[in-house]
């Protein structure tokens, strides 16, 4: 059975073209004013793109319990099935990062054309050396690039060399590095040289690194290690990105540091040093908690696009960030998180583009705080629903995506189609 998605896509559509048009026009109106021309920030909104993570499309769960909904994806094909329908709803979603061995394919030349069939394309591979797989020679329970012992060290590189080797087979073009390694308890690991051991690991990694590549490396605050971690903040990151060489960079999960960590601030530097590779947006109350980006801190996203929006409208040389969600859904849909979060990000950088950077530059020269500060509200406070609504609609995407996904009842259909209990390791983190 199918759904028939591109007649839910017009039912939507026809419901609220009416009032979706009033608003567009007030708003385009409303922009004028402020000499902004709504078509040049649609051409924009129609032009972003953020990764989905395959990992994301399942139930997460915590180490409490995990609650699986129905018909979740069992395999790596289903994932990619339900990131397709993702991205044919919101259609600024026609990247999958993999997470490997989770999404480890039989053939990966099929993987490829699965995914291609369905428009997507497999950018990113993602290592994981952060839990054993059955089989394996050495536990990585006491880390992994940075073990003390060589030989489990070796084999966390042979897993990061195997990752790129695969994903020049599935046309990715850059590889991320996230590490579980640190310590639960003071004095457990010698902090510099664990970090030196690290660094000598990811040296291996990067002189594999395939041509035209990026490699990012994340950085992590705590979570498994409670008390310290080997690669803990971005100015270690990007200490160890510089160490690399010009194809390493620092990439930003926004729950990987302290509450009240100034992310923005964060964004900016790497900016500034050349060496912001990219993001794993989703959001946090506390710590790491994945939830979906813009659900706690809109403001926050909005203020990292505003770095972000600024350094690619100054052309700061080699600024070239990629976006990616990295949530873990698990009292939602996660089909529904994703679209949302996906639909939330683009409209922080929406939000950004409409910044009146002269205003601010003006205001910045004058320190004049409250009007620097109204600049940015201005745009914040801009409601571009209707704007990124129509961005949607002239893609072939759905006005209001998550109204056609329960019109679709796809969950239903999964539970009769997937019926059999997911796999253990297969993207439950
Ligand atoms: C980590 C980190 C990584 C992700 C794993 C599953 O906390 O965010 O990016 O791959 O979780
Ligand atoms: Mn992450
Ligand atoms: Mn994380």
């Amino acid at each position: 059975m199918t759904i028939a998605w591109d007649a839910l896509i017009e039912d939507d559509w026809r419901r609220s073209r009416e009032a979706l048009q009033d608003d567009y026009d007030h708003l385009a109106r409303q922009l004028g004013r402020r000499g902004i021309d709504i078509r040049v920030v649609q051409a924009k909104a129609e032009a972003f793109v953020v990764a989905v993570p395959s990992w994301g499309v399942a139930t997460g769960g915590t180490r409490f319990a995990r609650f699986p909904g129905p018909g979740e994806p069992r395999n790596v094909f289903e994932k990619l099935e339900d990131c397709h329908l993702i991205n044919r709803l919101v259609r600024i979603t026609p990247d999958v990062s993999l997470h490997i061995p989770w999404d480890e394919p039989d053939d990966p030349a099929a993987l490829r054309a699965f995914a291609a069939e369905r428009g997507l394309t497999l950018g990113t591979t993602n290592s994981n050396t952060f839990e054993d797989q059955p089989g394996q020679a050495h536990s990585y329970k006491f880390g992994s690039l940075a073990h003390t012992d060589p030989a489990v060290r070796e084999q966390a590189i042979a897993h990061n060399l195997h990752c790129m080797a695969l994903g020049t087979k599935l046309g990715a073009r850059a590889h991320s590095v996230w590490i579980g390694d640190g310590g639960n308890f003071p004095g457990q690991h010698h902090v510099r040289r664990a970090l030196d051991r690290y660094l000598d690991s990811l040296r291996a990694v990067y002189a594999a690194l395939p041509d035209g590549w990026r490699l990012f490396i994340e950085h992590k605050l705590y979570e498994p290690a409670f008390y310290s971690t080997v690669l803990n903040d971005w100015g270690v990151s990007c200490h160890c990105a510089r160490e690399l060489g010009p194809r390493a960079f620092s990439l930003v999960d926004f729950g990987h540091h302290a509450p009240n960590v100034n992310i923005e601030m964060v964004v900016a530097r790497l900016i500034q040093f050349g060496k912001l590779g990219g993001f794993h947006f989703n959001d946090s109350q506390y710590g790491d908690d994945d939830l979906d980006a813009g659900s706690i801190k809109p403001f926050q996203l909005f203020l990292v696009f505003n770095e972000l929006v600024g350094a690619a409208d100054e052309g700061v040389p080699g600024f070239d960030p990629a976006y990616m969600l990295d949530q873990s859904h698990n009292v939602t849909d996660p089909i529904e998180s994703l679209m949302v979060s996906a639909m939330e990000v683009q409209r922080a950088y929406v939000q950004a583009c409409l910044v009146d950077r002269a205003a601010l530059d003006a205001a910045q020269g004058r320190n004049d705080a409250i009007l620097a500060l109204a600049a940015l509200k201005q745009a914040f406070t801009t409601d571009v629903t209707p704007l990124v609504a129509m961005a949607r609609r002239a893609r072939g995407g759905a006005a209001d995506p998550v109204a056609v996904y329960r019109a679709g009842r796809y969950r239903d259909l999964m539970a009769k189609e997937r019926p059999a209990p997911q796999r253990r390791g297969a993207g439950i983190v």
